[in-house]
């Protein structure tokens, strides 16, 4: 039973609760096209072009696209009619098979169909939408002539929104539909709040990684910081009792780098530094980690490396830094060399400070001998 189809009309301009007396009922034993004027002109029951504000208080920017399912053209033409506003798009769709492909193709936020269709019940349609992920969360009226209690409940669990009985009034149903769209414009708004959230969360992320980067590297060679390589040595130090490997580090020096700073400026003394990091970086193996600590001293903490790798190792770079050459913008060739003191990490060492300072001392022997040398420490 439909309120537009000629035999259900008479009644559908007034709202029937499942409990009213059918004395209530208004009967209209006028033509279709009569009764259809009625409703949509009675200024009590005028729901077109009503603007969204009236029922939310705030006008929503894109129109919600409601999709009407029924086998009748005039129920459909009518309700259209009688639904039609600017904050509305309406489709129609006569059968559950064109209800479906139309529902995936302009994905709409609303269906209200009968619950009888000539190809589809309105119930399995209701299931379909609910499977099909971009119609999932459709809000879904259904339209019944059914009163029964455990109908309803049925409907409800299949997944319907809303549910009502015929013959009905377009008032309600207008009321009804402003309803479901109130909901949906909420659920947007929340959708909206969560993504532009997310987007803030996903920003805040970047920039603490680049913050905690920033934290823990040297600006001008890229190399981590001290701060760094404090973390990276108290690292080594635990892996390396832990996996009772051998484990060594080597304290760098360029030698009398205030003497370059002096003489070529003090940009060429942050080119020569930078020259110095890369040739490091270049000579050491996939273990060795290189740290700036200080202005123009570096740590190499060599993991899985006993006394003999560190001092090749040491040794190597520092005859690749004797030989290098940095070139200043104005054409001056600048030669530097480094002095390395080595220290290996002993069991009965309390912690890295132990271990830094003994490779310290070590380089303090290199710059006592002359410069320009590698020196082990006593262990
Ligand atoms: P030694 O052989 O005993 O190590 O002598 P040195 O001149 O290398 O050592 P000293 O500690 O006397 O001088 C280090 C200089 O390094 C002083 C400081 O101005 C300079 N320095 C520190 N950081 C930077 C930097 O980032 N850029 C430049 N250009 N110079 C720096
Ligand atoms: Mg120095
Ligand atoms: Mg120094």
């Amino acid at each position: 039973m439909f309120p537009f189809r000629t035999e259900t009309f008479c009644n559908s301009p007034i709202h029937q609760p499942m409990s009213s007396a059918p004395g209530r009922r208004r009967s209209l034993n006028q033509p279709l096209e009569a009764r259809v004027k009625a409703v949509t002109s009675n200024k009590k029951n005028k729901v077109m072009n009503v603007p969204a504000r009236d029922y939310d208080g705030h006008q929503p920017n894109e129109p919600l696209t409601i999709l009407i399912v029924d086998d009748d053209p005039i129920f459909l033409k009518t309700l259209r009619q009688y639904l039609r506003g600017k904050n509305r798009r309406l489709l129609a769709a006569q059968g559950g098979k064109q209800a479906l492909k139309l529902a995936l193709e302009e994905r709409p936020e609303m269906v209200i169909s009968n619950r009888r269709l000539p190809d589809m019940d309105g119930i399995r349609l209701c299931k379909a939408l609910r499977r099909t992920g971009p119609t999932e969360h459709t809000y879904i009226i259904i339209l019944s002539g059914s009163e029964s209690d455990d109908d309803l409940v049925r409907v409800f669990k299949a997944g319907v929104n809303d549910y009502l009985i015929k013959p009905l009034s377009l008032k309600v149903l207008a009321a009804r539909i402003r309803n479901g769209e109130r909901l949906l414009r909420y659920c947007q708004t929340v959708s909206r709040d969560r993504e532009i959230i997310e987007q803030y969360a996903a920003q805040l992320s970047t920039a603490n990684s680049q913050l905690q980067l920033m934290a823990m590297t040297d600006p001008l060679t890229g190399l981590p910081n001290r701060r760094n390589a404090m973390r990276r040595m108290k690292d080594a130090i635990t892996e390396a009792t832990r996996f009772q490997e051998n484990l060594a580090c080597i304290m760098l020096d360029i030698d009398h780098f205030k003497a370059i700073n002096d003489t070529y400026g003090h940009d060429a003394g942050d080119m020569v530094l930078r020259d110095v990091a890369k040739i490091f970086s270049g000579n050491v193996r996939g273990y060795d980690m290189v740290n700036r600590i200080g202005g123009e001293e570096f740590l190499i903490i060599c993991r899985r490396s006993g006394l003999d790798e560190a001092r090749q190792l040491a040794e190597r770079l520092r005859q690749a830094v004797a030989r290098h050459e940095s070139l200043t913008p104005s054409g001056q060739i600048i030669r530097c060399t480094i002095s390395c003191g080595i220290a290996t990490w002993q069991r009965h060492y309390r912690d890295d400070s132990e271990l830094l300072k003994s490779a310290d001392h070590a380089l303090y022997q290199a710059k006592q001998s002359g410069r320009n040398r590698v020196e082990v420490a006593a262990g």
